[in-house]
């Protein structure tokens, strides 16, 4: 049986200011006519349909026609799990009705994991479809006082499932699962959770011929092959910027024997850095003008009037940022802003007081807001 396994769509996502919507539409267009020239009949979305609990009318209208053509046309079978952007009520409609058409919907955690079983020639595959949860629902909603965070939160709720080990089994999940290399992360993943660790062991899922993941919004394999976030259905930050996305395709054969490869699907305008002095951005304009762009300048000085200039060659030009302001623990987030990774708050207002002014705070700057740092920790009682 082949299947894809893709995440993180996020329709109705706005990246500095722009919706994505078409980009979002040309691209599912893209992922259907794929899976029909295929001849690949089911869909796995592993969360994160949706960018916000309550999504525009134009990323309602996306997934519905989406889900039209699939199900009515097609004739697949989409199963999709809600993700943290989700609300798992609002996915979870009418789910009950559409699951006899090939439809299955799961918002909510319930105490029996969801299964779908679907046929091939060798048996049974057994989908698993476990929503986004956080400890809390395993601790107070299934009373297991003993539930610290998410790593044992799902080692628990694994060990209650009745899973036959000898079958073929799917688990789709929306969780941040580690393994013992670095994983790539993105500006564009919400934590799942403020403080503490969200990470989730990859040995929980061993049970499993194939792990399903979304969250994580780079592709990528965690631990084994078999075990694969297919990262998001477009470039979603600057800092995604390098990376390829792709869906992932898996050929499942008899137990035991599971291929994974991926397809890049052709979108419509990509997203780039462009990086140079301002009159050789204007002069020598690369192909592709309609891509997003995101700009940095190598220039000294302030240019007047910089973005509206680009914007005449590169009209989906998204951000322009110097190269000076460029510290390597600065990164954009997708209102523009600049994000400082440090904890310090001092190290913090440094770098803020550089990326608007380009030079370092001085004196009496640094007392003044020693003191109020300082002020700031009294009130919230805050120890380093
Ligand atoms: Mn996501």
């Amino acid at each position: 049986m082949k299947f894809i396994h893709t995440a993180d769509w996020h329709l109705g996502k706005v990246v500095y200011q722009r919706s994505m919507i078409d980009d979002q539409r040309f691209i599912l267009d893209k992922l259907l006519e794929f899976m029909k020239t295929e001849e690949i009949k089911v869909l796995v979305i592993a969360g994160d349909i949706y960018d916000r609990s309550i999504p525009p009318a134009e990323a309602v209208n996306c997934l519905n026609e989406f889900l039209d053509k699939a199900i009515n046309e097609y004739k697949m079978t989409v199963m999709i799990i809600s993700g943290n952007h989700d609300s798992s009520d609002r996915l979870e409609f009418a789910s009950g009705i559409m699951g006899k058409q090939g439809l299955h919907i799961v918002g909510n955690l319930e105490k029996e994991m969801k299964k779908i079983v679907l046929e091939d020639e060798h048996g049974p595959v057994n989908f698993y479809l476990l929503p986004f949860f956080k400890p809390s629902v395993i601790k107070y909603d299934m009373e297991v006082s003993e539930i610290q965070g998410f790593d044992d939160a799902m080692q628990y709720y694994l060990s209650i499932q009745d899973i036959d080990i000898n079958q073929r089994n799917v688990l789709i999940t929306h969780q941040f699962v580690s393994g013992s290399s670095d994983m790539i992360q993105s500006e564009s993943e919400m934590p799942l959770s403020v403080g503490g660790t969200s990470q989730i062991g990859v040995e929980h899922f061993e049970m499993f011929d194939y792990v399903a993941l979304g969250h994580l919004h780079a592709p990528q394999s965690i631990g084994r092959p078999t075990c694969r976030y297919s990262g998001s259905l477009l470039k979603y930050s600057v800092d995604e910027a390098k990376q390829h996305k792709a869906i992932a395709i898996v050929d499942m054969d008899v137990k035991g024997k599971t291929e994974v490869t991926t397809h890049p699907l052709e979108v419509l305008r990509d997203l780039r850095v462009i990086r140079g002095l301002f009159k050789d951005i204007l002069t020598y304009p690369s192909s592709n003008t309609q891509d997003y762009i995101a700009v940095v300048l190598e220039d000294d000085g302030m240019i007047v009037d910089a973005m509206d200039q680009i914007r005449q060659i590169y009209p989906n030009c998204l951000t322009v940022s110097y190269h000076r302001n460029e510290p390597d623990n600065v990164s954009f987030d997708l209102s523009g802003q600049a994000v400082v990774k440090a904890t310090d708050h001092m190290a913090i207002f440094k770098e803020f007081y550089m990326a608007n002014f380009g030079e370092e705070p001085v004196e009496p700057l640094v007392t003044i807001m020693t003191e109020i740092i300082e002020k700031a920790r009294e009130r919230y009682n805050e120890t380093d």
